[in-house]
């Protein structure tokens, strides 16, 4: 059965384990302690040289980054209707990956790293960051579904 490295407070960890749900996916879920540093073990780091969550393991296929994660699960169980394979349809997709990574991780992701677990980031911006991320995805989703 696919196994998912898993840290439970983790945005990260989190975008998978709700595209697993979504699609049904049979997996194991095995915790990793991020305070414990489970993540820098020889054998997570194995699976992951880049030492972090979430990693999936299908067989003998091992995949780091959720990003790639979520490309993996929805083409191999989602069809065209989550990963379309035409060229245009595709780079949307890549499209809001990569706001994923910049303005929802810049924004919302990194404030509420500041307010749940202090880390050092300057929140004010954050939270500018993250109006605009959200305002922008509002104003997708208000005419898509
Ligand atoms: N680009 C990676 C980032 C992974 C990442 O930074 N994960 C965090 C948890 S959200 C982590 O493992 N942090 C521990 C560390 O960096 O030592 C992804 O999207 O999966």
């Amino acid at each position: 059965m696919m196994k998912l490295y898993d840290a439970a407070l983790s945005g990260n960890c989190h975008k998978v384990r709700m595209l697993l749900s979504m699609l049904e996916v049979a997996h194991e879920v095995v915790p990793i302690s991020l305070p414990d540093l489970d993540h820098k073990t020889p054998e997570h780091l194995a699976r992951n040289p880049l030492g972090t969550v979430p990693v999936i393991e299908d067989g003998d296929v091992v995949i780091y980054d959720s990003q790639a994660i979520l490309v993996y699960l929805a083409r191999k169980f989602g069809g065209d209707d989550w990963l379309p394979s035409d060229a245009a349809g595709e780079a949307l997709v890549q499209q809001w990956l990569s706001f994923a990574v910049n303005e929802i991780w810049n924004g919302p992701a990194l404030a509420r790293a500041f307010l749940l677990f202090n880390r050092d980031v300057d929140l004010a911006r954050c939270q500018a960051t993250a109006q605009g991320a959200l305002a922008h995805l509002d104003a997708r989703l208000s005419d898509h579904d």
